[in-house]
C-alpha cells in the first residue's frame, strides 16, 4: 500500500518510510508536490487533517500529513502550532529559541517541564468499495526547558530541549538515537500500529 507524504521536507519522506515500512511491509511512503495549504488551524491535529486532505484530494491517493511543535507547561503550551513562527515575521530557530529562554528567564527549574508533540493524520480517499476514512494519531516527547542553548545536531528548539531521563539537549543527541526517541518517531510507530490493525 503507497501513501503520499504532504510534505516538501525530503528528509521526513525517508524517516517515514523508513519507520513504516520496518514495521508494516509492503507500505511505503512517496513525496508530495501539490499545493500547498494555508495551515489555519488552531490545533495541531486540525492542521495536519487540512494538509492530509488536500493531498488525498488532489492525487486521490490515501495521505498522511504531520503537525508538530515544542509545547512549554509554563506558557500554557505555546509555542505549540506557533513554533516555527514564534519570533514573528522572518523567525529564524535562533531568535525563537532566544526569545522562548527570555520568556523562561524567571521560571524556576521544577517548572520547566515541556514536551515536543506531533500528530500525524491520514486521509483515505473513497474508493469504489468503500467511503472516505480518517484517522490521526500522536506521539509525545516529553522533557523539560534547559538555561542555555546546547549542542550542535538536529534542529528548531533541539538545543534548548533536555529530553526526560537525560542532562543533555536533543541537540547533544546522535541524529539515530533522537530519530528512535522523538515525538515523531512516536508517532510513525504508533501510526503502523493503528494501521497495522486496521
Ligand atoms: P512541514 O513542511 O512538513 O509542514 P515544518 O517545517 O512546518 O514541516 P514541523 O511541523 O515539523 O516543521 O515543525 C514545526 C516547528 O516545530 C519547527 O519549525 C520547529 O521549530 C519545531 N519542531 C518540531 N519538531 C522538532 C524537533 O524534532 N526538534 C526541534 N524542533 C522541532
Amino acid at each position: 500500500m503507497k501513501f503520499v507524504l504532504a510534505t516538501h521536507n525530503a528528509h521526513k519522506v525517508a524517516e517515514f518510510d523508513q519507520i513504516l515500512a520496518s514495521s508494516l511491509p509492503g507500505v511505503s511512503v512517496l513525496g508530495y508536490d501539490g499545493p500547498e495549504p494555508v495551515e489555519s488551524g488552531s490545533t495541531f491535529v486540525e492542521n495536519a487533517f487540512i494538509k492530509a486532505r488536500v493531498a488525498a484530494e488532489h492525487t486521490g491517493i490515501p495521505s498522511l500529513a504531520d503537525d508538530s511543535g515544542l509545547c512549554v507547561d509554563a506558557l500554557s503550551g505555546m509555542p505549540g502550532i506557533f513554533s516555527s513562527r514564534w519570533s514573528g515575521e522572518g523567525a529564524t530557530d535562533s531568535r525563537n529559541v532566544d526569545l522562548l529562554l527570555a520568556q523562561l528567564a524567571d521560571v524556576p527549574d521544577e517548572y520547566r517541564a515541556a514536551q515536543f508533540r506531533c500528530v500525524i493524520a491520514v486521509a483515505f480517499p473513497a474508493t469504489a468499495s468503500s467511503p472516505a476514512r480518517e484517522l490521526s494519531v500522536e506521539g509525545v516527547w516529553p522533557g523539560r526547558i534547559a538555561r542555555a542553548p546546547e549542542g550542535t545536531s538536529g534542529f528548531g528548539y533541539d538545543p534548548i530541549f533536555v529530553p526526560e531521563g537525560f542532562d543533555v539537549s536533543a541537540a547533544s543527541l546522535d541524529a539515530n538515537e533522537k530519530n528512535e526517541l522523538s515525538h515523531r518517531a512516536r508517532a510513525i510507530r504508533e501510526l503502523a500500529r493503528v494501521l497495522g490493525d486496521a
